[in-house]
């Protein structure tokens, strides 16, 4: 059963140098999720480059800016068991839970060889051994589906929780207040994060939302607390999620709000210059998640290490652009491939031996 919920405002960041002995894991973790983040930032905006070469088309949302608030988070999780949902703007997210840069490229190149085999593009990710779920295009219209499977986790006592990204536009969304309710109702093993980047393609969060401090509308409204988070410190993002995670896993759960900022406009038919400043865009790269992270900890993020790192990466995302260019595309036949679990008859397809069995003797089993 829920708790009473307080909503809070916390500021734990410290911009200074850090000591690796007041942080919650090892150098060799830090490192990793440093690389994280810089192999995000690196591959999009190769990403970006590629989009403007004509190499591929369609929607293209970049995530450079916001690399702290995905690696932070799902740093917290454990991976395999809990479950990720998130939108459109889902590149970061795909690389950090197991699906390879060549994958993601190929994806974007909409070839055969991409994760969702050129069939589902750059909204599209999703990788069942992770338990990510997407990758999602329509704002808002994921939430319900990440409170179904923390409730399907609750039913079953399996002990994972549904970790919920969503941009600032989605919060004015029916879907998000409807899933909050029964969230916060239930007690769901559910934490929702908000990425506020500040702007829903070029409105501003001050113009379309009555309450602009999101973190302050859940608390009362759905007994679910919300916390702010600052969503340029990957070590912030993670503390804060390592605690609502825990707090979710008993059954209260949680609505973070994450400051952040996108560099980049909505997608990359936006330029971003009508509806920001250029001070504005500034004063946030001042606040950058990688840079920060190399001033918290300067000894370990020497210039000669992240130099080896960057030429690696580099390497890396060269080496996807290469495997996406050089890969098929899919054939008209494919259109019939990944509809359904199993779909014996269709045309081009065999009956598959890999049937999917409705578990009904699990089900009953939890009900006990
Ligand atoms: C229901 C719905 N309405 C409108 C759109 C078009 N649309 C795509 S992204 C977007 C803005 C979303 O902004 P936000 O939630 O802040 O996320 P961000 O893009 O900043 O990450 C809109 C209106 C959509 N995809 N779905
Ligand atoms: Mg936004």
């Amino acid at each position: 059963m829920a708790t009473k919920s307080n909503s809070t405002k916390t500021s734990s960041s410290k911009k200074g140098k850090m000591n690796l002995k007041d942080i919650p894991f090892s150098k060799e973790r830090l490192i990793e999720l440093f690389r994280q983040m810089l192999l995000g930032r690196r591959f999009e905006e190769k990403c970006g480059q590629q989009y403007q070469m004509k190499k591929f088309s369609g929607f293209c949302h970049l995530y450079i800016g916001q690399e702290a608030v995905a690696v932070g988070s799902i740093a917290a999780l454990e991976i395999g068991k809990d479950y990720v949902f998130t939108t459109y703007r889902d590149h970061v997210h795909a690389l950090i839970l197991g699906i390879s840069a060549k994958e993601v490229m190929a994806e974007l190149f909409m070839k055969r060889t991409g994760s969702s085999h050129g069939k589902g593009g750059s909204m599209h990710f999703y990788n069942g051994k992770t338990r990510f779920m997407g990758g999602n295009g329509i704002v808002g219209g994921h939430t319900p589906l990440a409170t179904g499977a923390a409730f399907a986790s609750k039913y079953r006592g399996d002990g994972a929780v549904a970790l919920c990204y969503m941009g600032d536009a989605a919060v004015n969304q029916g879907t998000f207040h409807e899933s909050l309710n029964m969230a916060g109702l239930w007690g769901l093993p559910i934490v929702y994060i908000v990425e506020n980047n500040i702007y829903g393609m070029g409105t501003s969060t001050e113009r379309s939302c009555a309450q602009p401090e999101l973190w302050k509308r859940t608390g009362d409204a759905y007994n679910i607390p919300g916390r702010q988070v600052n969503g340029m410190d990957m070590l912030e993002v993670y503390e804060a999620t390592r605690q609502a995670v825990e707090d979710a896993r008993n059954g209260q759960p949680v609505f973070l709000e994450m400051l952040c900022y996108r560099y980049r406009g909505h997608s990359m038919s936006d330029p971003a210059t009508t509806y920001r400043t250029k001070d504005e865009v500034g004063q946030w790269r001042m606040k950058d998640p990688i840079e920060r992270l190399k001033e918290q900890f300067p000894t370990v993020f020497t210039e000669s290490m992240v130099k080896d790192m960057e030429e690696e990466i580099k390497q890396e995302v060269a080496d996807s652009i290469k495997f996406a260019e050089d890969s098929e595309l899919p054939e008209l036949s494919d259109i019939w491939t990944d509809v359904c679990v199993d779909y014996p008859g269709y045309p081009g397809r065999e009956a598959s031996d890999n049937k999917y069995e409705f578990p009904y003797e699990q089900l009953e089993n939890a009900k006990k």
